[in-house]
């Protein structure tokens, strides 16, 4: 019997012995950056998403590395942020202890047994103050460039997590750690100047390799709007109010305003009549949450603050109202309601009995409880009246800026990344506060500072961080004048960590500088990267904007960090999400133990597609070490391969298969659809055992294919095939087009169920490309000349019938 976890020991000292997968980053010639996200050091170890993900992200480098490329495979440690820290508040383990040994446990025990090429060489780890010093340096070059600043403001807060969170890190609401509603908070914070880059980050998208649906989650989050910022003159006021708008074709129809109940102008507008009312309400207001104030169902409440404006459209005056519903953040804080085209402004009106002004004429009749939200003519708009209101939007835009009432903008969702963070575990921010000399950076020959030891490390839930209560901590001198003063004791946002490890890696031991150019200039961007889809909006849009900064501040020469992204599907067991409270937790240490880690290997990726995943079942992975022991029981029972030109000496049959596997493989593996792969490469093994083939070239090219699943497997039977260390040297297989023989059908082709021709395909040809071959037929475009294509129904292997009206 097979031993397979004695194999997999064996070759993973071989591999550590030999050093090869330590690539020497200065002499590589072909090189090639694959990089995965690295993991928080949890004490529960990796988990089987993880192993997923670098399984995957490894079958790609080392097919990259057969194919010729010096691949660069490194892996660190995320070790700092409130998940580390929460954990260790659970555990009741000081993270500073417990940290370096989670590690330890995720290094030795569990990543060092998956088998992957991984470069501890270069193993980086973001709580090491040899690493965060330089996220400190990060932090001064922003705020040296105007890019870092301080600001009151209403932050998210958890009042579970007892911290500040980013937008990003608010779910729906919730805090996307604890899933506690998030309230609002005024607290001074540090902000990173993100909306600065918020084009370039939405226009680089154009052009990126990134998954689609990455893509649209970074453009929803960036949130572009075109719109224009017109003013109402408020009546009796030498004050305007401003909104914003993306439909300045319904102006006509704005029959009152509403503010935030924030607005800065709401003091002056109120009267004393509607004084209490309103009180009432902001105060009520600022104890909602966003995803109650934002909520489609909720009811809209609003109160009017005694006040008009007038609209500058057709000098109406109309009423000022302030209702929740619109949001300080967003735009200027105030909106012209149209209750005519918006269902909400509708809802509004209708509860207040507010007037209904319709400016856009549509087919149906107009029934004052649905809006209509469509295009259409405009009518009630004076000079715009019967434009489409597509074109009025042009023709209004133009005569309220030519009046000077109005300008163009341009507003985004996105908004700066607040970094503040008010707990123990992170770098702190590099922040003196000088009685004299104001803020002053901490100079850059003083990093690290420190992260002081301290006993009680927990948050104490009064908008400070425990760095607060350490006195020797907060007093220092001011670096300018050397008089008192305190120490900034937030620390920073975890995502700051993270956004720009992957810079660090080539130069993870350089002591006198965050990254050594000429590494940069060699690796950089990165050539892969995998991870999970759930870091779209965060982690991905962080490195980009740090990335983006670097350009401009002259650091490197490019603004895009990955030149392709593919996020990775998810492991679920049983149709559902693998979860604690589910208790469908597969642990991949068990697995690992059982069926050894090119079981696991193959079998994950033989789930389904890479990029979806798939349901995790038992006899699968059983399935998987079957086949493999299988596979090494045909190999060492063949006595004596032969060493002879397998072109020459095999049958056509065979010759045909290798070469369609090659490259049916090769097509697949680039385009991550390994599970597609494997079921080829099998195919390919079923033949060579059935017929018993002794070709020793059909044989390698075999091993190097199944090589990059289960590598492990693949260097025992290259020595079994008396061949040098290590197959992942020895290149990957080549293919030849010509000897590859596509088999031909002929298909009938029907328009609406009469045969109109008959065309000859290649049997493997697709869906697409057959509806299109079926077209090009002549007398076929005769029958569906000016008609609509309703749909084209395929028969496999038999006809296509063209379905027209
Ligand atoms: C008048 C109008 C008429 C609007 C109409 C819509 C339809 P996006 O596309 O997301 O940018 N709005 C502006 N600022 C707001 C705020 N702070 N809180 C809540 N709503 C706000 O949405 C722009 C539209 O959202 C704006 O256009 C404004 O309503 C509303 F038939 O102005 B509209
Ligand atoms: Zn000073």
């Amino acid at each position: 019997m097979f031993d397979l976890r004695a194999n997999e020991n064996k070759w993973q000292q071989q591999w550590e012995k030999t050093k090869l997968h330590e690539t020497d980053l200065q002499t590589a010639k072909n090189p090639f950056y694959n990089l995965m996200m690295f993991p928080y050091p949890s004490a529960e170890g990796l988990h089987m998403g993880n192993v997923f993900a670098y399984i995957g992200s490894d079958i790609y480098g080392r097919f990259k590395r057969l194919q010729g490329h010096d691949v660069f495979e490194p892996m660190g440690f995320d070790a700092f942020g409130i998940h580390s820290e929460n954990y260790a508040i659970k555990v009741g383990i000081h993270p500073l202890e417990l940290i370096p040994r989670n590690i330890e446990n995720f290094r030795e025990r569990q990543l060092k047994k998956l088998g992957v090429m991984f470069d501890w060489k270069h193993q980086v780890d973001t709580t090491d103050p040899k690493y965060y010093r330089w996220t400190q340096w990060i932090f001064l070059q922003l705020y040296k460039n105007n890019l870092a600043y301080k600001k009151k403001s209403a932050v998210n807060w958890c009042p579970s997590c007892l911290t500040v969170l980013a937008n990003e890190q608010v779910v729906n609401g919730f805090c996307e750690r604890c899933k506690t509603a998030i309230t609002k908070k005024e607290t001074e914070q540090w902000f990173f100047k993100i909306t600065n880059y918020a084009q370039q980050l939405l226009d680089n998208l154009n052009w990126i390799d990134w998954s689609e649906s990455t893509k649209i989650a970074q453009r929803r989050w960036i949130g572009r709007s075109e719109g224009l910022r017109i003013s109402f003159p408020i009546a009796d006021l030498k004050e305007q109010i401003e909104v914003f708008t993306t439909r300045p074709d319904t102006i006509f129809g704005a029959t009152y305003l509403v503010l935030a109940p924030e607005h800065p102008l709401l003091g002056k507008l109120v009267t004393s009549e509607f004084e209490k009312e309103v009180n009432e309400y902001v105060q009520a207001a600022q104890r909602k949450t966003n995803i109650d104030r934002e909520s489609i169902e909720k009811e809209k409440t609003g109160v009017f603050t005694g006040s008009y404006a007038i609209n500058p459209a057709n000098n109406e005056k109309i009423p000022i109202w302030i209702s929740d519903y619109v949001l300080m953040t967003y735009g200027t804080g105030a909106i012209m309601a149209v209750p005519a085209h918006d269902q909400r402004d509708l809802d509004f009106a209708n509860k207040y009995q507010l007037p209904v002004v319709e400016v856009i004429k549509g087919k149906e009749v107009f029934d004052k409880k649905t809006a209509y939200v469509d295009d259409g003519v405009l009518i009630n708009s004076e000079a715009f009246n019967e434009l489409s209101n597509r074109e009025a939007i042009y023709k209004i835009n133009a005569w309220l800026i030519g009046e000077n009432k109005a300008k163009e903008e341009i507003n985004y969702r996105l908004h700066d990344w607040c970094i503040s963070r008010q707990r123990y575990w992170g770098p702190p921010i590099p922040i003196v506060y000088c009685s004299q000399c104001g803020t002053v950076p901490v100079p850059e020959e003083d990093l690290p500072v420190l992260l002081p030891e301290v006993e009680d490390f927990r948050p104490k839930g009064e908008g400070t961080s425990p760095l607060a209560n350490i006195i020797e901590f907060v007093n220092t001198k001011c670096p300018k004048c050397h008089g008192e003063a305190k120490r900034e004791t937030d620390v920073m946002d975890n995502f700051l960590d993270s956004a720009w490890y992957f810079f660090r890696y080539p130069s993870a031991h350089d002591d006198s500088q965050i990254f050594d150019q000429q590494l940069i200039k060699k690796w950089l961007p990165v050539d892969m990267y995998i991870g999970g889809n759930e870091h779209a909006v965060l982690h991905l849009m962080y490195t980009r904007f740090i990335t983006m900064v670097f350009k401009d501040l002259g650091y490197i020469n490019f603004e895009e960090p990955f030149v392709k992204f593919r996020a990775h599907g998810t492991i679920i067991k049983d149709g559902h999400k693998m979860s604690k409270s589910k208790g469908n937790v597969v642990n991949p240490d068990d697995h690992l133990e059982k069926y050894g880690t090119d079981s696991l290997r193959m079998y994950l990726m033989f789930l389904g597609p890479y990029q979806e995943g798939g349901d995790y079942s038992d006899s699968g992975i059983k399935g998987a070490k079957r086949f493999i022991e299988r596979v090494y029981e045909y190999f060492s029972s063949v006595d004596a391969w032969e060493e002879k030109e397998f072109a020459d000496h095999c049958n056509q049959e065979l010759i045909n298969l290798v070469h369609e596997t090659i490259k049916n493989v090769t097509i697949d593996i680039e385009a991550l659809k390994y599970n597609t792969a494997i079921a080829k490469i099998r195919s390919l093994y079923n033949y060579i055992e059935e017929k018993q083939v002794k070709n020793k070239m059909v044989g390698e090219i075999f091993i190097k294919l199944i090589a990059v699943f289960t590598p492990h497997l693949a260097e025992e039977l290259w020595s079994l095939l008396k061949n040098e260390y290590s197959v992942f040297n020895y290149g990957w297989p080549e293919y030849d087009e010509a000897k590859i023989i596509i088999e031909k059908i002929e298909m009938v082709v029907q328009v609406n169920g009469k045969v109109r021709g008959r065309m000859e395909v290649a049997s493997d040809i697709s869906q697409k490309e057959m509806e299109a071959k079926a077209l090009e037929i002549e007398n076929v475009q005769k029958h569906v000349a000016n008609k609509e294509i309703k749909k084209i129904i395929v028969i496999e292997n038999k006809l296509v019938n063209i379905v027209v009206i």
